[in-house]
Formats: structure tokens, sequence, C-alpha cells
């Protein structure tokens, strides 16, 4: 049986990767387990059934058999963990690359996620203009550490891990900010991770989704 995870019926990013189902498709795609994909809406997801799966009523979630995980970090890892592809054999290097995930979602995630939450949630408040330039400091602040720490390599630490995938994932929504394009070589360090494969068949399958639920709503007109 494959795994079964959850997205967006219809995505709020309009098909353009940036909801975390992306990182566990893209996961999944890197090491060759496929899935299904239960689609809900925003009203299934506060319901008591999903809420079962995922107690703050977000996606994505993952179940396997008995076991039924949400975080999206968490899914990464127990896929990285199940799987050979994500995680070096060397049990240093592998504690190494976990951690490049626990820097994602805790380091730099927080900040670029406060960008969103200020724009969309905060957009129409008289302090606004300052909060969000106090936020893109800080942002400046942890890209240019990561900036250094990266170089002129390709990955973070060695080849290509669920480190790199998760910290990817998180960058990628910087993009219409303009942030991202202050350090080349965290541009080129997306972009490289974009042009892998997997996440090329990861980035089209949930891009499939978003255009049918606009044919959908279309047709229902
Ligand atoms: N920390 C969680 C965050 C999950 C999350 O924020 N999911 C968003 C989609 S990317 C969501 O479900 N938003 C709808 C909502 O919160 O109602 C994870 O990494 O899985």
């Amino acid at each position: 049986m494959n795994p079964v995870i959850t997205a967006f019926e219809s995505s709020p990013d309009r098909g353009r990767g940036l909801a975390r189902d992306m990182r566990v498709r893209w996961a999944l795609e890197e090491v060759g387990q496929p899935c299904e994909v239960r689609l809900v809406s925003f009203k299934a997801m506060k319901e008591p059934a999903h809420r079962a799966r995922n107690p703050f009523g977000q996606i994505p979630t993952y179940e396997e058999g008995d076991l039924v995980l949400f975080e999206s970090g968490a899914i990464v890892l127990h896929v990285a963990e199940r799987h050979a592809g994500l995680l070096p054999d060397d049990a240093n290097a592998r504690m190494r690359a976990i951690a490049w995930m626990f820097a994602a979602l805790n380091t730099i995630e927080p900040p670029i996620h406060e960008l969103a939450n200020a724009r969309i949630l905060e957009g129409d408040k008289p302090w606004t203009a300052q909060r969000i330039d106090a936020i893109k400091e800080r942002i400046r602040t942890r890209l240019g550490d990561l900036s250094v720490r990266l170089g002129e390599t390709d990955w973070l630490d060695g080849a290509f891990s669920a480190g790199d995938l998760v910290m990817v994932h998180a960058l990628l929504r910087l993009k219409p900010s303009g942030l991202l394009d202050e350090y080349p070589n965290l541009v080129a360090y997306v972009a490289r991770a974009e042009a892998r494969p997997a996440y090329q068949r990861a980035f089209a399958a949930q891009r499939a989704v978003f255009a049918r639920s606009q044919h959908k709503a279309r047709s229902a007109k």
C-alpha cells in the first residue's frame, strides 16, 4: 500500500508549490516512493476526521499503515529514514543533515513565514510597513549567515540531503520579495534544487491539482 498524504484541494498559492505538501511530495519523488494524495478543502481541514490526523487542522499529513504523522519536517525525516537517498550513511553526516532540517524549520523559516503573515494578515495596520522592514532585516541576517556557510559549494553538507530539500523549500517562499536575489549563491542553490527531476515531478503533480481545481470552478459557473 502506498502512503497517503493530504494536500489543499485548491491551493491558495495558485500552484506555485509553496504549500508544505510540496516538500513531502518532493521527498517521496527523490526516493522513488509513489503516494496517494487526499485533497482537502479548508472546511474539511478543520473537521474532526482531519484533526485526528493533524490536531491543528493543517496539511500535510501522512498515513502509512498504522502510522499517522503531521508536521512536514517529521514526515520528510520519516521518508528519509525509511528510504535510501536523502540521508548519508555515516552517522555523523546523517545527524548533520538532520540538523540542517531543523535549521531550515526553526531558524530560517520562521521569519520568512512572519513576512508572509505581516503582508497577508496585518497588511492594513498602521504599523505594517515598519514591521515588514524589521522582519526583512531579520531575514537578511539569516540569509547572510546561510550564504557564507554555503559558499561556493553545491549543497549544505556534502551530497544533496533532506536538509537541502527542506531548506530550499523554505527559501522558495522568498522569491517574490526579491530578498533572495541579494545572495547570488543562494539563488543558484535554489535553482540547482529546482532543476532536480524529483522536484520537477513533484511540482508538476501539485500544479496539476491546482489546474484541475480551476477547471472545475470554471465548469461550475
Ligand atoms: N509546521 C507545519 C505547518 C503546516 C502549515 O502551515 N500548513 C498550511 C499549508 S502550507 C495550512 O494547512 N494552512 C491552512 C491553515 O492553517 O488553516 C508543517 O510544517 O507541516
